[in-house]
């Protein structure tokens, strides 16, 4: 079996609904990826595991979503060289401003690539794992200049009544 470009990793099933709109985005432009639940706090030999091998394995970016005591991202940026994309899953009680703190704040040395609280943030990530793949791939960097353009042609000129 070959090696996805990306791994989308989170903290819980409760996550995915978020999640999966990086996996759309990857979907639309045609990025191999696969998916786990790796939890720092529930699961955190799967969450080592996943960091020694990822390198190893050919993944060449991961995008990490959690919420509330978000530490996935955070963990695996110290686990593995390969670039770590964070989304901030919305939370209930603090509305995701805990989990983007508790992903944004990294010291020096172990960065994680900080992306915005909740929708906007995951599909955004996959936009981000986009670019960075693209650097390396032709055919995707036109894939993607091609989604960029539509979005743009997509805005109307003038605002309507609704
Ligand atoms: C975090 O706790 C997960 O990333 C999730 O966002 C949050 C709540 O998880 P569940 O209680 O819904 O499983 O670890």
């Amino acid at each position: 079996m070959t090696t996805p470009s990306v791994g989308i990793i989170m903290g819980s099933q409760s996550d995915w609904p978020t999640m999966k709109l990086a996996a759309d985005i990857l979907d639309e432009l045609g990025i191999s990826y696969e998916k786990k639940i790796v939890s720092a706090h529930r699961t955190p030999d799967r969450l080592w595991t996943y960091g020694k091998e990822a390198a190893g394995r050919g993944l060449q970016v991961i995008i990490a979503g959690a919420g509330g005591a978000a530490h996935l991202p955070g963990m695996m940026a110290s686990k593995t060289r390969v670039p770590v994309i964070g989304v901030p899953v919305q939370t209930r009680a603090l509305s995701g401003v805990d989990s983007l703190y508790s992903i944004v704040q990294m010291p020096k040395g172990f960065p994680v690539a900080t992306m915005a609280i909740g929708a906007a943030g995951a599909s955004n990530a996959g936009l981000m794992a986009a670019g960075i793949l693209a650097l390396q791939d032709a055919d995707l960097a036109a894939r993607l200049d091609a989604w960029r353009e539509a979005l743009s042609a997509s805005i109307a000129d003038e605002p309507v009544d609704e």
